[in-house]
Parts: C-alpha cells; sequence; structure tokens
C-alpha cells in the first residue's frame, strides 16, 4: 500500500490520486472535509419522492411510467460537495481553473490538490467535459463541464451546448465505470441560461440517456441549490419520469 498522504499539505496531486485509489470507501472518510456528507443511500429516489408528491401523478405524460428509470433518479436540493457519490459534475468555466458559485465551492471544499491537476488539463470548450480525482471531497471524481454563456432566450447552439455539457460528461460516467453522479443546474448562475428552459432540455437528455443506459448507473442526482430549481423540478419531473 503507497505510504499515507496529507490531503492539507500534500502538493503532488498525482501522488494523492494514487494513494486515495488504494483506500476503502471508509479509509477515504478520514481525508473528507466535511463530517457531514450525504451517502446515496440517504437520498430518495424519484420513484419513493415522486411517489409520496401525489401532484406528479395528474400529468398527461407523452413517457410511460418506468420504475427502473424512476429508480434511477433523484431530485436532492443542497451542497453538492457533501453528496457521496462516485462523482459530481462542476460548472466550470473554459479555464477549468476555479471560479465563483458551485465552481468555487468544489475548488474550496475539494482543497487545492484539484486545482494542481485541472492544471494539467488546460482549457474546456463548452459543451465538452473533463474528469479529475475528488480529493478532500466525499466524491471520488469531479467532471468539469462548460455550459453556454446566454443573455435572453438561448439559441438553438446554445441549447445543443447545454445538451453537450450533459451527454459529455454522461459519456465520462460511462467510460470510468462510475455508478452514481450528481448534477448541479448548469449554466443557470452566472451563466444566465433561463433555469426553466434548462431543467427541459436536462430532463429530456436524462430521459433519454436513462433508456438507453440504466443498467450502467445506479443513480442520477440533480443537485439543485435554489427554492426556485426545487420548484421548477417538482414540477416538470412528472412529464419526464412519470410514477404509475
Ligand atoms: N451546490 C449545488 N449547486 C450550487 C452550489 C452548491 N454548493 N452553489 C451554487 N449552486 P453557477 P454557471 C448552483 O453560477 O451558471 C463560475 O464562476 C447555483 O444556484 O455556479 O454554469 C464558473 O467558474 C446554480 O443553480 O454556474 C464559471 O465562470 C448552479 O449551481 C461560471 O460561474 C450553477 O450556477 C459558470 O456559471
Amino acid at each position: 500500500m503507497a505510504a499515507k498522504v496529507d490531503l492539507k499539505t500534500s502538493i503532488d496531486w498525482k501522488e494523492a490520486k494514487a494513494f486515495l485509489k488504494g483506500l476503502s470507501d471508509k479509509q477515504r472518510e478520514e481525508h473528507y472535509f466535511c463530517l457531514d456528507f450525504i451517502s446515496l443511500k440517504k437520498i430518495p429516489t424519484w420513484e419513493d419522492a415522486g411517489a409520496k408528491g401525489a401532484p406528479g401523478k395528474a400529468v398527461k405524460s407523452q413517457h410511460k411510467a418506468d420504475r427502473v428509470l424512476n429508480e434511477k433518479i433523484s431530485l436532492f436540493r443542497g451542497d453538492i460537495t457533501k453528496l457521496q457519490v462516485d462523482a459530481i459534475v462542476n460548472a466550470a468555466n473554459s479555464s477549468l481553473m476555479g471560479g465563483g458559485g458551485v465552481d468555487g465551492c468544489i475548488h474550496r471544499a475539494a482543497g487545492h490538490l484539484l486545482k494542481e491537476e485541472c492544471r494539467t488539463l488546460r482549457r474546456c470548450e463548452t459543451g465538452k467535459a473533463e474528469i479529475t480525482g475528488g480529493y478532500r471531497l466525499p466524491a471520488k471524481s469531479v467532471i468539469h463541464t462548460v455550459g453556454p454563456m446566454v443573455q435572453g432566450d438561448p439559441s438553438p447552439s446554445q441549447v445543443q451546448e447545454l445538451r453537450n455539457c450533459y451527454l459529455n460528461s454522461l459519456q465520462l460516467v460511462l467510460d470510468n465505470g462510475i455508478r452514481s453522479v450528481a448534477f448541479p443546474c448548469i449554466s443557470t448562475g452566472v451563466f444566465g441560461y433561463p433555469s426553466e428552459a434548462a431543467a427541459e432540455v436536462v430532463l429530456g437528455v436524462l430521459r433519454g440517456w436513462l433508456e438507453e443506459h440504466a443498467d450502467k448507473v445506479d443513480r442520477l442526482v440533480i443537485c439543485v441549490f435554489l427554492e426556485k430549481d426545487e420548484k421548477i423540478y417538482r414540477k416538470l419531473l412528472p412529464y419526464f419520469f412519470p410514477v404509475a
């Protein structure tokens, strides 16, 4: 086993990453930035949550109720940096060197080694995605993606770029054998994409992707931070993931 590495003082991200890889899930907890992390089993699935939230049943959906898919999706409101999942997605900018919003939160929580690894990736184009370690996060990996910057209504190419953020992140999920991943509301903060329009894009992508790949993952978590986003997703989820 690799020699013990102190993630607070180490300056070698490769060594830290190799060290973390050799630890069990329990052993990794000792290195988390927080004690109040949230394990995947504490996050209810949409099948459970949606079934309890009665209004979800009343809508007419173009999709059929599919328990298997509904058990693979969750809506969670809170801080994405606390989630103990295989990967969290970062709404980054093309420099990948950190910033404000959720990007700033993720970099602060993961610690300085995340920036050291990001430095080696150089730029990331809008709609593309890159993966790094999670360091002091409860999440093992971070998938960094860059959403479109929008003013007013999104253009068709900006809609496609937002779709690509999710699709390219999900491709990394498949490529890396990731079983659980949490997404923030990419582009809907500083980058100005209207929240409800974004949620429709996101739910369409996640539904389509799960129909093809449900067996490859345990859970896709939609992590909202603001009450208004929670309301939007609670309203729209029954259209995309109706509960029988
Ligand atoms: N956990 C989950 N979601 C969060 C958190 C958190 N801790 N903090 C904020 N959000 P934004 P963007 C939500 O602005 O629009 C940065 O400077 C927030 O409520 O973080 O893609 C980058 O470096 C919103 O719903 O990302 C880029 O320059 C969502 O995260 C730029 O902002 C996204 O808001 C990217 O802008």
